[in-house]
């Protein structure tokens, strides 16, 4: 593991460090580290901000990275950076020009969490591009965490968004296509492009995240996957790290993995080995039919370390973290 040096002084503002020792060295890996250990222990200033995300999304984590760098925090740069993919209707599964489903209808999952732990959610969310805006908007002006379907695009359109048709020329030519055969099948791997997943770490340590997405391509009318739901497509505790998940939202639910990595790391699991476990507690159920569906999770520590992994191949996470925004090649479960 990287070196990195955690500086306990109240001089460094805005810096709030739970160690007990004003120099503390750690080249240990975290899970040879106590839970408490792990409590409330920050990224050294050199290390932050710091962005990740799922897939390949370098615009995405440069305009975060853009926030961060402008003294934002990261809950204002996970919903920026979320909204570029939304707005780009290349991306088939995620905001406009999101696949629809059976029916042709293109519906939106989206939530955001912040430092505090307030969360809000959209489900089933139609004709309004930006799913993650309207769910922060849920989570700052209402009472609720979640609103779905109608509810959910009248709150929107109170709140000033203007409904469009999201189902672009190239959207609905690929759902023309499907229907010759109708043939239901999750797909493993969309173009190494698919549902978008974002934590960030701010100047001040704080984390926030957020995950926005079509869902799946074709689903039943109606369906909602995990991507919307806290603990679920998305955890964030801020004195421990974050997770986003994406593929396969069913299996996601089933596990409840988000919350399942978090709190793998709060017992002292690094990101890499909290996101290892929560595969591993997909693909060794009895029965498991893992060879056919994909699920990847995203990870980060307080400290700034991550990790992600996956079922099989080709999943990647975008990491911009030291003035280099890279796409990484996660490590994968299904070698066979
Ligand atoms: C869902 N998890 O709706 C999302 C879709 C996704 O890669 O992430 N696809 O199940």
């Amino acid at each position: 593991m990287k070196r990195r040096y955690f500086i306990k002084s109240a001089s460094l503002t805005g810096v709030g460090l739970a160690v007990g020792s004003s120099l503390i060295s750690c080249n240990e890996t975290s899970s040879k580290k106590s839970a408490n250990e792990n409590i409330g222990v920050i990224a050294s200033l050199k290390d932050l901000p710091l962005v990740i995300a799922t897939w390949h999304v370098i615009g995405a984590t440069a305009k975060a990275m853009e926030v961060l760098q402008a003294g934002g925090n990261a809950l204002d740069a996970v919903e920026q950076g979320c909204r570029v993919e939304e707005a780009n209707e290349k991306g088939q599964s995620v905001g406009k020009g999101g696949l629809p489903d059976r029916d042709g209808n293109v519906t939106l999952d989206a939530c955001i969490m912040d430092k505090h732990g307030n969360c809000g959610a959209v489900v089933y969310l139609k004709d309004i591009t930006h799913a993650v805006s309207v769910a922060r908007k849920v989570m700052e002006d209402t009472p609720h965490v979640m609103l779905a379907g109608d509810g959910a695009k009248q709150f929107a359109v109170s709140k000033g968004f203007k409904p469009e048709d999201l189902l672009t020329d190239a959207s609905k030519e690929a759902w023309e296509k499907w229907k010759v055969e109708a043939k239901y099948k999750p797909i493993i791997n969309i173009e190494n492009h698919d549902t978008i997943g974002m934590l960030a770490i701010d100047k001040n340590g704080d984390i926030s995240g957020a995950c926005t997405t079509s869902g799946l391509a074709y689903k039943m009318g109606g369906r909602v996957g995990d991507s919307p739901i806290i603990g679920s497509g998305l955890f964030v505790d801020n004195e421990i790290g974050g997770c986003v998940a994406t593929g396969l939202g069913e299996e996601v639910l089933k596990t409840v993995g988000s919350f399942l990595v978090v709190e793998l790391m709060r017992q002292g699991k690094t990101p890499q080995e909290a996101c290892e476990e929560a595969i591993s507690r997909i693909v060794n159920k009895p029965n498991s039919d893992y060879k056919n569906f994909q699920v990847g999770y995203i990870a980060v520590n307080k400290s700034g370390e991550t990790g992600s992994y996956s079922i099989h191949q080709w999943f990647s996470m975008t990491k911009f973290q030291d003035g280099v925004n890279e796409q990484i090649q996660s490590d994968f479960f299904n070698k066979a």
